[in-house]
């Protein structure tokens, strides 16, 4: 027995899963944790990147003995043109979201919207601005109407680059230019690399692995940075709000019902929905005390930062949730669903419902949701999994108590609002902040959980280690739940760890040292964040300069690989917490490590050990603090009067 809940102490990081992790070995379920054990002897073939299937003489395995497949290729071009289709996959995952998105927001300009609407005028008009759409004495469905055909013309435009690059400092532009790797429309770019990686197509891995940046900057200052604004028009644009996080959020006697997946567009309606006095009533009557809505993954995030709906839990919890045993319905849609679910589900009194045509799950309930009666058909899925309730086995309910209070919704917008107040929204005393020292540098903590490592540990680690060195860390997706669980976004007890100068930037401006900034699309407002540090001014005129450095540790997905290929080629160095499936090719890695630092000023780092990466980091940002003539008191020292006068922000 002990033996047991060491090996789950040794699979993750949070008492809260190892709790779980234990209740499903004694009943016997496998979770991704236990069929990790099972895989794991992975093949070298394809951990390294080297084994080629895009046609048919093959498949071709590079080794010593056989350097070449059959067409001729070699370790370097396969390796290349396995990366690029890596990306591909995730910047077409986060530009379809984008595309819903905008389709819906040009349905309700039309009219047709069912019970979307906008919800923020504000940002639609702020957007339509950075889009030279005129909107001076224009109503909000026009506007509306014609920013959502010129998103749409980001997805299809086939000779001109995308309007939205518009968006990054000047010099940046200018740098993709000169790199040739400013995208054309979103989806030739994903046609074009599937077409450049076909058998006898681009054969030069640089070449490739340029497209590979070139397709990501197509997500990254393209799908993904228009599904953020579409968001915010539709949902409202985040702002600080409290909620919990961990699987502690479920409750014993209410109807818990589990949101998972991506897209917004549904969890939303069911935000509204659980609140409804008719959907409470009916829980009611049902014995429960009430609804409690809980998401896991990105829809987790989303909702959290708009509506303060608490979160489950990230990636590789939401099999644990079900085997709490207390979840009523969980509700899919897109991305990092995994088909185990409904199996599991099948062992308690679970309803796994996916409500998207793209996304099936054998074995999960098919739920038509109507969109032109949106709100209804919210009502009626969260009715359904009331229904359910009276079938739970109290003898199977296990629900851990531990969850931690986090404050999330810190967008763009709402930290520039909480820097400078109302009046005067300014970065400027973030600036003034890195200027003078006492923020070092602003590093973004992003990406998945994997079951390959003791998931959350290095997250954990490399955060706390960062918020002491005097480094502003902001947060997306799995790696913002990490820390949000871990009780690093609530405000109070992260500051008593902050470094003193951090900490004293933070206690004036209220802001935690660890930022919720949202979804992995929302990896967008790291970038939006990044540009605003620029046009502040005194940090550089481009990214590439700026004190910051992006950490994916414990990344598990294509998107995580394209959003770090945008990170760097938006000039941010990228520290990976293990590599690449690339090291089969020297040439490859070397290219990714070190051959592009003169194109973009900035490249990978493979650094498993997060104390290491934290040495690094620091290094890094140093180097740009020298570059900016900004570095001169990094050596702590005894301050006179004088000296802290200069350093008011
Ligand atoms: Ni990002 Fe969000 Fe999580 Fe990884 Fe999956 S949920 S999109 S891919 S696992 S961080
Ligand atoms: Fe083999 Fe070349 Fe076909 Fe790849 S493209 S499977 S290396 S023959």
């Amino acid at each position: 027995m002990a033996e047991q809940s060491k090996k789950h102490s040794d699979q993750a990081w949070d008492s809260a899963s190892v709790e779980v992790l234990s209740k499903a070995e004694k009943e016997n379920i496998d979770t991704a944790f236990s069929r990790m054990e099972t895989q794991k002897n992975q093949c070298k073939f394809g951990t390294t990147g080297v084994c080629c299937r895009i046609c048919h003489m093959g498949p071709c395995r590079i080794t010593k003995k056989s350097p070449r497949g059959v067409c001729g290729a070699d370790a370097d071009t396969i390796v290349a043109r396995n990366y690029l289709r890596e990306v591909v996959g995730g910047a077409a995952a986060h530009s379809d979201h984008a595309r819903h998105l905008v389709l819906r927001l040009k349905k309700v300009a039309q009219g047709e919207g069912g019970g979307y609407e906008i919800r923020d005028e504000e940002a639609l008009r702020r957007a339509a601005k950075s889009y030279e759409i005129e909107d001076e004495n224009r109503s909000k469905e026009e506007v509306a109407l014609d920013l959502a055909e010129k998103m749409l013309s980001e997805f299809t435009r086939q000779e001109e680059t995308l309007e939205t690059l518009k968006l990054a400092p000047l010099k940046q532009q200018s740098i993709w230019n000169t790199t040739e790797v400013a995208p054309l429309g979103i989806d030739r770019m994903v046609v074009e690399s599937m077409h450049r990686t076909h058998m006898g197509v681009d054969h030069d891995y640089k070449n490739l692995l340029m497209q590979a940046f070139r397709t990501a900057l197509a997500d990254g200052w393209g799908g993904s940075r228009i599904a953020s604004i579409v968001s915010d028009i539709l949902f409202g644009t985040p702002s600080p709000v409290r909620s919990d996080a961990n699987l502690g959020v479920l409750g014993e006697k209410s109807v818990n019902v589990v949101v998972h997946g991506h897209e917004p567009e549904l969890s939303e309606m069911l935000a509204i929905a659980v609140r409804d006095p008719e959907v409470v009533a009916y829980a009611k009557s049902a014995g429960a005390e009430g609804v409690t809505l809980a998401g896991i993954c990105c829809t987790a995030n989303e909702i959290l930062m708009r509506h303060g709906i608490p979160i489950a839990g990230s990636f590789l919890q939401q099999e644990l949730a079900l085997i709490t045993g207390a979840v009523e319905m969980m509700v899919i849609d897109v991305q990092c669903c995994m088909p185990s679910l409904p199996e599991i589900a099948g062992a308690y009194h679970t309803e796994i419902v996916s409500t998207t045509h793209i996304a099936k799950t054998i074995g999960a309930t098919q739920v038509d949701f109507n969109d032109r009666d949106a709100l209804n058909s919210a009502k009626d899925i969260i009715k359904r999994a009331i229904d359910r309730y009276k079938q739970r086995d109290p003898n199977k309910v296990a629900i851990p108590s531990k969850k931690s209070p986090v404050v999330g919704g810190f967008s763009v917008e709402a930290i520039k609002y909480m820097l400078g107040g109302t009046f005067r929204k300014s970065f400027r005393p973030l600036n003034d902040a890195l200027i003078s020292g006492r923020i070092k540098g602003v590093v973004g903590i992003v990406g998945c959980n994997n079951p390959k490592t003791k998931i959350e540990e290095y997250i954990n680690v490399l955060t706390a280690r960062l918020i002491k060195e005097n480094i502003l860390v902001v947060k997306t997706g799995c790696a913002a739940v990490a820390s949000a669980k871990e009780g690093m976004m609530k405000p109070e007890t992260a500051l008593e760890q902050a470094g003193e100068g951090f900490r004293e930037v933070c206690e004036a401006v209220g802001i935690p040292p660890v930022l919720h900034m949202g979804s992995c699309v929302d990896n967008s407002r790291i970038l939006e964040a990044a540009t605003e540090i620029v046009l502040e001014g005194g940090l550089g005129d481009d990214i590439s300069q700026v004190p910051a450095v992006g950490v994916a540790p414990e990344w598990m997905s294509e998107k995580a690989i394209a959003i770090g290929c945008y990170f760097v080629a938006s000039g941010v160095d990228v520290i990976l917490g293990q590599p690449f499936n690339i090291t089969g090719s020297e040439n490859v890695l070397n290219y990714l490590e070190q051959e592009v630092r003169p194109s973009f000023g900035a490249s990978f780092h493979t650094i498993v050990d997060p104390e290491k990466a934290a040495d690094k980091i620091v290094e890094l940002l140093d180097q740009r603090r020298d570059a900016l003539g900004i570095n001169k008191r990094v050596e702590r020292k005894l301050y006179d009067m004088k000296d802290r006068r200069e350093l008011d922000v």
